[in-house]
C-alpha cells in the first residue's frame, strides 16, 4: 500500500469490494469538473453571469423569453470547457474502468470531459453543450460557436444547445439504461453531485434499494450521505486516484 495519505482514506473493505465487483456504476455531477476550473451550479456564478441563477437560465421559458442571453451563457460555458482539460478525477474513473470487469459511467454534466479523459461510452443524462439542435424539431444542426444566436439552416428558427433544461424530460433511452445499471450493480459511486436534481438523484436510491453498496465522493455532505455505506470526504481529483491506487494494490496481491 503506498504511503499516499489519500490512499489511507480508502477503507480496506471498499478496495476489496471494488476488486470483487461484477458491475460498478459511476454517477457524476458538476463537482467532478470543478478541479478543471468549471464552476458547479451551486457555486456563485462568476463575472458577467453573477447576476443570474442557473435555474433561471437553464429553462425553456428563459430561452423563449430571451434566446440571445441564454445562447451567450452557453457560449461562455463552451469557452470554459474548450480552455480546460479533464482533471485527475476524470482520468482516474477512466483508469478504474479499465481495471474493472464491467462498469457504467453516467453523468449529469454537459461538458464532455469524461469522453476526453478516455471513458467510452458515457451516458449523458443532461445532454452535451458541444452539440446544437434546432429549437423547433430538436434535430441536430452543425455546431455553431460564437455569441450570436444562430438560425436553423432548415427552418430558420432559433438553434439551442443539445441539453436538458429544468422542466424538460431526460432522453428516455439514456435514463432507462442508467436505471437498469443502477438496479443491477453491486457498487454505486456518486461523485461530485449535490444529489438534489431529479430524476438523476434517484439512481443512487435505486441501487441501494437493489442491495448495492453506495459510495459517495464529495467534500461536503449531501442528502445521499446518510444512505451511503462509505463517504469519502474530499475532492474527486484526490479520492478517485487514491481509489485507483488501492484497487491496483489489491489486484497486485
Ligand atoms: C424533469 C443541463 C420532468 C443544463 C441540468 C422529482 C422528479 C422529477 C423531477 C423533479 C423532481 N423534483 C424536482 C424536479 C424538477 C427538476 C429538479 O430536479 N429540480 C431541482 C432543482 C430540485 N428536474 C427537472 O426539471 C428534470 N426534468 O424532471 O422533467 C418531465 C418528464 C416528462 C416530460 C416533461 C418533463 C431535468 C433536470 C436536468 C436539468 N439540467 N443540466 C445545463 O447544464 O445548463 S441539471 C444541472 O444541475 C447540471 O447537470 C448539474 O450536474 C446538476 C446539479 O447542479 P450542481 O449542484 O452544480 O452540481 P451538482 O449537483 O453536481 O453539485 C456540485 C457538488 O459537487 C456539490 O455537492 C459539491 O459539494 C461537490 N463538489 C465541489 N467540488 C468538488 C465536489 N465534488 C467532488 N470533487 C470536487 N472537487
Amino acid at each position: 500500500m503506498t504511503g499516499d495519505p489519500a490512499a489511507q482514506a480508502i477503507p480496506g473493505g471498499l478496495a476489496r469490494a471494488l476488486s470483487a465487483s461484477r458491475l460498478v456504476v459511476f454517477l457524476t455531477g458538476a463537482g467532478i469538473s470543478a478541479e478543471s476550473g468549471i464552476p458547479t451550479f451551486r457555486q456563485a456564478m462568476t463575472g458577467l453571469w453573477s447576476r443570474f441563477r442557473p435555474e433561471e437560465l437553464a429553462t425553456p421559458e428563459a430561452f423563449a423569453r430571451d434566446p440571445e442571453t441564454v445562447w451567450r451563457w452557453y457560449a461562455w460555458r463552451r469557452g470554459l470547457v474548450a480552455a480546460t482539460r479533464p482533471n485527475a478525477g476524470h482520468l482516474a474513473i477512466a483508469g478504474l474502468q479499465r481495471h474493472l470487469p464491467a462498469s457504467v459511467l453516467v453523468t449529469q454534466n454537459v461538458d464532455g470531459l469524461h469522453q476526453r479523459a478516455g471513458s467510452d461510452p458515457v451516458l449523458e443524462l443532461h445532454g452535451n453543450i458541444g452539440r446544437s439542435v434546432c429549437a423547433r424539431d430538436r434535430r441536430p444542426v452543425a455546431q455553431a460557436d460564437g455569441e450570436k444566436l444562430p438560425a436553423c439552416p432548415r427552418c430558420g428558427g432559433p438553434v439551442r444547445p443539445d441539453v436538458v433544461w429544468f422542466g424538460e424530460a431526460l432522453p428516455a433511452g439514456v435514463l432507462e439504461q442508467a436505471r437498469q445499471a443502477a438496479r443491477r450493480c453491486d457498487l454505486f459511486f456518486s461523485v461530485g453531485t449535490s444529489a438534489v436534481v431529479y430524476p438523476a438523484a434517484e439512481l443512487a436510491e435505486l441501487a441501494a434499494g437493489a442491495g448495492a453498496t453506495v459510495v459517495e465522493i464529495n467534500p461536503e455532505p449531501t442528502p445521499l450521505t446518510r444512505r451511503a455505506r462509505f463517504h469519502l470526504q474530499g475532492p474527486g481529483g484526490v479520492m478517485l486516484p487514491a481509489l485507483l491506487q488501492s484497487l491496483e494494490d489489491t489486484q497486485r496481491i
